[in-house]
């Protein structure tokens, strides 16, 4: 029988096998499979995170097989139009940079096309997303051209092969979901054109850490990522990182630039800054993740106590927004359908469904006003500014967000 999950005993960067576990959120479902009705099971995997002691990865110790976690996928980038406009300007600046007519760029999974369909016209554009289902969406509706599948070193070849070599290849939200870095990190440098750039877009352990975004942490997540530990992975492959920003994006991120080290461009300070900031906060040693667990554990206590004072005195309550690092809060902090009356999503396809582990409905946006809530747990936190904007009414009637994140508040 193949298992559900493997266990590493060694750093998927440097096979170290110096792992310090720091952080144990107990047995939780897949966060992305909502489920069609509050009677069906899944399964549940432990969640524990450790620190390699040797290059500084921070990771997941078990790897959920992909199949399970990413084949049919429910989440849908341009569900949530924040992120629109983020890869607007991320496509816009990318292009500006290292982009001339007739150019290949390919994106490593593109999801829905949201970044993809907005470089111009005059670049040519390859997906590759192993879920079908969201390949469909981009196919169907931008009319883009998406390979079905992982991305490998294989499918690299295969693409070089049919389509050329690439100017640029980003990968977004993606390197943290992949088991086999070498292998993934192998099959750029094999499609990237010798002065060719690959953009990563990644969540930044320094914000994860700092704003105690202990919900990002799920079996999708398999690695939480610094400069230190990325800069001995792709030396490698004699690749280096050149430039980097911090880009406000899913509770704080960092785009990197990365190139042979062969390449031309100019390695810019901001990567020495982080590199020496992440020392000056201690990503190098236990401290600062022993501090994280005690944090996190005291996070869990804040909402679960705020909520049940809340419920208790009568306050009707919903969740906002369905993320998967929702499912993961949701049964961290054990708060189910006795707090939460239902949640609202606006992807289609988490409509009328159920919360995977605490079978919370999941309903249209449309249902969100009628009546509203006395409060409203803002579930998708990192799309704060947005989602008050768009609630105005609801707080002008004397409705209230609970913020989880980065501290608990009402607003
Ligand atoms: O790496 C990943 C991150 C980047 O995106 C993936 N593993 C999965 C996903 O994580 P997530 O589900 O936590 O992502 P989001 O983008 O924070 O999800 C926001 C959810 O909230 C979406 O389901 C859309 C919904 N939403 C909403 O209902 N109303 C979003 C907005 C902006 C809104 O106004």
């Amino acid at each position: 029988m193949v298992e559900d999950y493997s266990t590493i005993d060694s750093c998927r960067i440097c096979d170290s096998p110096s792992l310090y576990e720091f952080l144990d959120l107990g047995n939780v479902p897949p966060v992305n499979n909502f489920k069609e009705t509050s009677e069906s099971k899944i399964p549940e995997y432990p969640l524990e995170v450790v620190f390699c002691e040797d290059c500084n990865h921070v990771q997941l110790r078990n790897t959920v097989r992909r199949d399970l976690l990413f084949e049919d996928y429910s989440y849908f980038s341009s569900s949530s139009t924040p992120l629109i406009d983020h890869f607007g300007e991320y496509a816009d600046s990318v292009e500006n940079k290292f982009l001339d007519a007739g150019d290949l760029v390919v994106e490593v999974g593109s999801n829905d096309g949201v970044l993809l369909r907005q470089f111009s016209e005059k670049v040519r554009k390859l997906g590759v997303e192993p879920a079908e289902n969201v390949a469909e969406k981009a196919r169907e509706q931008y009319d883009l051209d998406v390979c079905t599948d992982f991305f490998s070193l294989d499918i690299a070849k295969d693409i070089a092969s049919n389509y050329g070599f690439a100017t640029v290849i980003a990968a977004n939200n993606v390197l943290g979901h992949v088991d086999e870095l070498h292998d993934i990190v192998a099959g750029v440098d094999y499609l990237l054109q010798e002065q060719g750039v690959f953009v990563v877009e990644v969540p930044y352990l320094i914000d994860l850490l700092n704003h105690v975004e202990f919900d990002t942490i799920y079996h999708e997540h398999i690695s939480y990522f610094s400069i230190r530990p990325l800069t001995e992975l792709f030396e490698k492959f004699k690749m280096e990182i050149f430039d980097v920003e911090r880009v406000d994006v899913h509770g704080g991120s960092v785009r990197l630039f990365v190139q042979r080290e062969s390449g031309t461009h100019s390695i810019t300070n901001d990567v020495a800054y982080l590199s020496a900031l992440e020392k000056a906060l201690g990503l190098n040693e236990r401290t600062v993740y022993d501090e994280f667990r005690e944090e996190v554990r005291r996070r869990r206590q804040q909402l679960k106590d705020l909520l049940e004072h809340l419920d208790e005195t009568g306050h009707s309550i919903v969740g906002y927004g369905a993320p998967g690092k929702g499912n993961v809060l949701l049964n961290y902090c054990d708060i189910g359908p006795d707090l939460l009356d239902y949640i609202v999503d606006t992807t289609p396809s988490k409509q009328g469904t159920f919360s995977p582990g605490k079978n919370i409905p999941v309903r249209p946006p449309s249902e969100f006003g009628d009546p509203y809530p006395d409060v409203a747990l803002l579930l998708a936190w990192n799309y704060r500014e947005s989602i008050l904007e768009k609630e105005e009414e609801f707080r002008g009637e004397g409705g209230r967000f609970l913020i989880p994140a980065p501290n608990v508040d009402i607003v």
